[in-house]
């Protein structure tokens, strides 16, 4: 077959081609080994002899020039490919990333946390214990009687006549008391939930209560009003005035209640502290003697003070909260707010 021929067919059959599997088909079809150029070179040798060099210089010529044509239209190929796949792939580096929505404490937990952080700052450690309780540690060691009203049926959830759900954190205190007894000092506060049978406005039947506990020789009821003085300016402002005035607990005697003036109208008197000026926050006092002797202390050499207060309040009157039911009715949007 005459080359000019052969180049113009390879011509019109590889500009029809658009991939590199119809490209290897033409490569195959020319120059493969039963190949149209292949075979017009062995078809040579039925040429006469004075005519073969000239031919095959022509044939040779005609190979190059078509491998040289599958070779820049291949590279043509395998880049237009890469383009392709590149663009599908591309990344559009300016739209805006996937936000993550960040999560935030319960305002009862960030409470907790500042109240954790005043105590620790003037070197109380942290104790916790069960939630479930055994009568002993929630009533007997600290001199609440079998018949008192507080251990009543309708004030606690028995689980059995011995085991319930703690009332307070004192027993946790308890518990480090007998654990550590003769040994002095003890410095502790006893943040965690509690359960009462009691369901309103302003009581749950679980809230968050934290205690504390300071016990060694000579200390004096004016080292309990120090220690709280000091806890109320840094978590209310350091203008709050504190209050005490009598009181009763069967753990603590003397006892007292504590009053900061009021956060709302600094003590002139609104709603809030219903026109008294007074916010009633905690309760305390000094360790009852028995409680000391109970825990294996010896309370002629050792006394202490202990203080109690609820979360809830507290946090209600931080952040202006006025239904403590709100902690637990997990509202997304209440709770964003903190
Ligand atoms: C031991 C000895 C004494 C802890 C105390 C209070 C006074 C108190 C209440 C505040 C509001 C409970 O959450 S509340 O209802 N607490 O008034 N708590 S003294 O006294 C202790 C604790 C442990 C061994």
């Amino acid at each position: 077959m005459h080359n000019e021929e052969l180049w113009q067919r390879y011509m019109g059959e590889i500009s029809k081609v658009s991939n590199l599997n119809e490209l290897q088909t033409i490569k195959v079809k020319f120059l493969g080994k039963k190949g149209e150029v292949t075979l017009a070179l062995k078809n040579l040798k039925d040429l006469p002899p004075e005519l073969r060099p000239e031919a095959g210089q022509k044939i040779n010529t005609l190979k190059r020039l078509i491998e040289e044509d599958l070779e820049k239209r291949e590279q043509e190929l395998l880049q237009r490919a890469l383009d392709e796949k590149l663009s599908k792939e591309a990344i559009d580096v300016t739209l805006p990333g996937y936000s993550l929505k960040l999560g935030k404490l319960h305002p009862l937990t960030q409470v907790q946390h500042r109240i954790v952080e005043i105590f620790t700052s003037m070197g109380f450690s942290v104790a916790t214990g069960p939630e479930i309780e055994k009568d002993y540690y929630n009533f007997e060691a600290l001199n609440l009687p079998k018949d008192h009203p507080a251990r009543d049926m309708q004030d606690s959830f028995y689980i059995t006549e011995e085991v319930l759900l703690r009332t307070h954190t004192s027993p946790v205190q308890v518990r480090v008391m007998e654990k550590y007894a003769p040994n002095l000092p003890i410095k502790i506060i006893s943040p965690g939930k509690v359960y009462r049978r009691d369901d309103d406005a302003t009581h749950s039947p679980m809230f968050a209560q934290c205690e504390g506990l300071a016990v060694d020789r000579n200390i004096r009821f004016s080292d309990l009003k120090g220690v709280l003085l000091t806890f109320i300016k840094e978590l209310f402002g350091p203008k709050t005035k504190m209050r005490l005035r009598p009181s009763y607990f069967p753990f603590t005697e003397p006892s007292a209640e504590v009053d900061i003036s009021c956060v709302i109208c600094g003590g002139l008197g609104c709603k809030v502290c219903k026109g008294s000026g007074w916010l009633e926050i905690l309760g305390a006092g000094m360790v009852h003697p028995r409680v000391l002797e109970m825990a294996g202390y010896d309370s002629s050499m050792v006394t202490g003070f202990a203080f109690g207060m609820g979360l809830e309040r507290i946090a209600m009157l931080l952040y202006g909260i006025d239904d403590l039911r709100l902690f637990y009715d997990n509202d997304i949007r209440f709770l964003q707010m903190f």
